[in-house]
C-alpha cells in the first residue's frame, strides 16, 4: 500500500460521492431508490469537486506536494464551467486564465475578504490520504492547496480539517485500528484554531449519538455552500460511519443540502479507510460514475509552458 494507493482510493470515494450526490439534484431520483439498492441509472457525471480534486492528485502524482502556482494553472486549465462551480470560483478561475495572479484574484473575492465557500474542503481528502501517518504535513499541504482559491481563514481551515481526517483515516487503515468517532474528531480539532469551523467540529463531537436529521439540523448540511456549514456535518458522517461507505453516502443524501459536496468530503475520508474495493465502495457505484479524466498531468504542463 503506497501513499498514491491511499490517495487514489480516496479520490474514488470523493468522486463517487460527488457524482452520486449530484444525482439527487435531478428531479425524479429519490432517496428511497438508493436505499433500496436501486440507485439512479448511470453514468453519473462528476462535478467541480472531482475536477479540482484531480488537479490536486495530479500535483501529488507528478511532484509529491503542492506548488501553488502550478496548482492554480491546473485548476484554470481544467475548469469546465458546466461542472457546477460556485459563482466566486467561476470568476476567479476565469481571471487566472486571463493572466491575473491567483493570489490577487483569491484575495479580491467577496469584497476583499476572500471566499468562505466549501470548495477548498471539497477537493482535498485525497491529499490527506496521501499524507497518512503525517497529519501536520497533511494540514500544511491542505493549507497551501486551499489558498490558491480561498483566502478566507474559515475556508482554509475547512480544507485542513478534511485533510487531517483523511490522513488519520488512511493511517487507521494501515494500522488496522479504527478510531472511535470522538478520537477522529479530536485529531482534527488539534490542528485547528478557534473560529466557526472549529466550533462546528466541537459541536459535531458532542452530537455523535444523534440521528442524521438532528446532526444536519444542528451542524448545517452545506445549503449555504460555506465551509463551516458543510465540513462539520461531513466529518460527523465520516467519523460515525468510517467503516461503511454506503452508509456514509446515504447519510449525506438523507441530510439534503449541498449533497455532492458533503458526499465528496465524507466519501473521500471514508474510502481512505475502507479502500475502494470489496467492503469499500460498491462496484456498481464505481461503474456508474463517469470515468475520471486521465490526461491531467500532460495538458496542464503544456498550458503552463504556453503562458
Ligand atoms: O467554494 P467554492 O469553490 O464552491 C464550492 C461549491 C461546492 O458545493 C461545489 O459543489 C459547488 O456547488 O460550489 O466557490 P465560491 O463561489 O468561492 O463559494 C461558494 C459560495 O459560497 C459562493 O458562491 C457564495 O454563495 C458563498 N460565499 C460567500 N457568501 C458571502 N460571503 C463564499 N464566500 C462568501 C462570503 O465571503
Ligand atoms: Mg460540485
Amino acid at each position: 500500500m503506497t501513499s498514491l494507493d491511499l490517495c487514489s482510493d480516496s479520490l474514488d470515494g470523493l468522486s463517487v460521492g460527488d457524482a452520486l450526490g449530484a444525482q439527487f439534484f435531478v428531479p425524479g431520483s429519490g432517496l428511497a431508490a438508493l436505499l433500496d439498492g436501486d440507485p439512479p441509472a448511470g453514468p453519473w457525471p462528476w462535478t467541480d469537486d472531482t475536477e479540482m480534486a484531480c488537479s490536486i492528485v495530479a500535483e501529488l502524482r507528478g511532484h509529491g506536494g503542492i506548488d501553488q502556482d502550478r496548482l492554480a494553472a491546473r485548476f484554470a486549465e481544467h475548469f469546465e464551467p458546466y461542472r457546477g462551480y460556485g459563482a466566486g470560483a467561476v470568476v476567479l478561475l476565469r481571471q487566472v486564465r486571463q493572466g491575473v495572479a491567483w493570489r490577487d484574484a483569491a484575495g479580491a473575492a467577496f469584497d476583499g475578504q476572500g471566499s468562505m465557500g466549501n470548495g477548498a474542503a471539497m477537493r482535498v481528502a485525497p491529499l490527506g490520504a496521501f499524507h497518512a501517518g503525517n497529519n501536520r504535513t497533511a494540514a500544511l499541504q491542505a493549507w497551501r492547496s486551499a489558498e490558491v482559491t480561498h483566502a478566507h481563514p474559515e475556508a482554509i481551515l475547512g480544507a485542513v480539517a478534511v485533510a487531517v481526517a483523511a490522513a488519520e483515516a488512511g493511517w487507521s487503515r494501515l494500522t488496522r485500528s479504527r478510531p472511535e468517532p470522538a478520537e477522529l474528531l479530536d485529531v482534527v480539532l488539534a490542528h485547528l484554531v478557534d473560529g466557526r469551523l472549529h466550533a462546528g467540529i466541537v459541536l459535531a463531537r458532542r452530537l455523535l449519538g444523534v440521528s442524521v436529521a438532528e446532526a444536519a439540523y444542528e451542524l448545517g448540511n452545506g445549503s449555504q455552500v460555506l465551509a463551516f456549514d458543510t465540513v462539520p456535518f461531513a466529518l460527523w458522517v465520516a467519523a460515525t460511519r468510517l467503516d461503511d461507505y454506503p452508509a456514509a453516502i446515504h447519510a449525506c443524501v438523507e441530510a439534503g443540502g449541498d449533497v455532492d459536496t458533503t458526499a465528496a468530503i465524507a466519501g473521500g475520508v471514508v474510502a481512505a479507510y475502507t479502500g475502494s474495493g470489496p467492503g469499500g465502495i460498491p462496484a456498481q457505484w464505481l461503474a456508474r460514475r463517469e470515468p475520471l479524466p486521465t490526461t491531467y498531468a500532460d495538458k496542464s504542463a503544456a498550458w503552463s509552458r504556453g503562458r
